[in-house]
């Protein structure tokens, strides 16, 4: 049985293509956390700004299926007391470089946007077609979000990484999605599909 899944699995796989650091056909697991640390290959968690995310701070990304929806939880510790960030999941894994996570995963995709030229149509770039996990730090640094989204991730383009911004996001046309600097990136701990419940994103 695990055979022909994955048989099926890696022809999809090449076909759209695969973020660099995954193999062909892993999905992302249903929870995934990490400290964040300055970059290397090892870590999951990079901050690109300590000042805003500092080393040793923590996120877990849990995703859970319900039926036709899905719910996403966000928690994260050893933030900076009161200050809000915003957060979103993107597309691509963490690397090094911030705007190699790529845009936010958007349900349905904005039919304007590019690599170049991101979304930042509310029709497109807003909470509902979109995953937004906006929070505020509390007085001892830790933050806790929840979105609830009436869709779920596509296995054939999956959400790789959970990316922390520094200001709240913006809902404005013209610049709806933004929120100022990427500050640290999780990539979601990659599963081989075959060990994943279907659906799972
Ligand atoms: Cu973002």
């Amino acid at each position: 049985m695990k055979k022909r899944l994955l048989l099926v699995a890696v022809p999809l796989a090449l076909t759209i293509g695969t973020p660099a650091a995954a193999k062909p056909a892993d999905q992302p697991a249903p929870i995934s956390e990490g400290t964040f640390r300055t970059w290397s290959e090892a870590t999951p968690a990079v901050t690109y700004d300590t000042a805003v995310v500092p080393q040793g701070a923590t996120a877990k990304l849990t995703v859970q299926n319900t039926g036709s929806a899905m719910r996403v939880r966000l928690q994260a510790t050893g933030l900076v007391p009161g200050r809000t960030y915003g957060a979103h999941v993107h597309v691509n894994p963490c690397t090094d470089k911030p705007a190699e996570a790529g845009p936010h995963y958007q349900h349905r995709i904005d039919p304007a946007a590019d690599p170049q030229h991101p979304s930042v149509d509310p029709d497109y770039a807003n909470p509902r077609n979109e995953v937004w996990l906006d929070f505020t730090a509390n007085s001892a640094g830790n933050g806790y979000a929840a979105s609830v989204l009436r869709w779920q991730f596509s296995e054939s383009r999956p959400a790789w990484s959970l990316v922390l911004h520094s200001e709240r996001t913006h809902t404005k046309p013209g610049e709806a999605g933004m929120a100022g600097a990427r500050v640290a990136c999780l990539t979601r701990t990659a599963l081989p599909a075959y060990e994943n419940a279907p659906g799972r994103g």
